[in-house]
């Protein structure tokens, strides 16, 4: 069966990158999510290979800091969490921020907990098409978990549920 990403069932990937888990920001960013009134679907620890971020990074490839994002990146094991809601691709870019994490918006996560471009805290998918790609690049189907989450009926208005 696919993996769903229609209306309130669209899903994007998060990454909790490596500066993150060192600084103890985990929950931080967490919560940040999950007071916006998004749904988890799915959350594990990971380390990443050398073939998943060269996918992963596959635009990057032939930038001159790509090697140091890879060896960034594998500092530590990431937190990979695939979250769901209504245009929630967007929503997610909102909260994480620019790329520039000095740069960020006030309020937002790399805006609030980051100063560097690389060192920026999270990764988020940037649109509709790489959510779904990178959502299945990171997660198999029964790692990602289908239920029902009653603060719905408050997060949400009648006729967007
Ligand atoms: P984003 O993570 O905001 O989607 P991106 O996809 O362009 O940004 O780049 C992926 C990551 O690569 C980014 O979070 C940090 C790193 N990066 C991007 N541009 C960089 C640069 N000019 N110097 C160093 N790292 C950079
Ligand atoms: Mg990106």
């Amino acid at each position: 069966m696919a993996i769903e990403f229609d209306g309130l069932k669209e899903k994007t990937l998060v990454l909790v990158k490596p500066d993150a888990i060192q600084r103890g920001l985990i929950g931080k960013i967490v919560d940040r999510f999950e007071t916006k009134g998004l749904k988890l679907v799915g959350v594990k620890m990971m380390a990443l290979d050398e073939a998943l971020l060269r996918e992963h990074y596959a635009h990057l490839a032939d930038k001159p800091f790509f090697t140091s994002l890879a060896k960034f990146m594998q500092g530590s094991p990431v937190i990979a969490m695939c979250w769901e809601g209504l245009e929630v691709v967007n929503a997610v870019r909102l909260l994480c921020g620019i790329t520039k994490a000095r740069e960020a918006e006030a309020g937002s996560i790399r805006g609030d907990y980051a100063m560097s471009v690389s060192c920026n805290v999270v990764h988020a998918s940037d649109n509709v098409g790489n959510a779904k790609r990178e959502v299945s690049r990171f997660f198999k189907e029964d790692e990602l978990h289908d239920y029902a989450k009653s603060e719905y009926n408050h997060v949400y208005a009648e006729d967007e549920r």
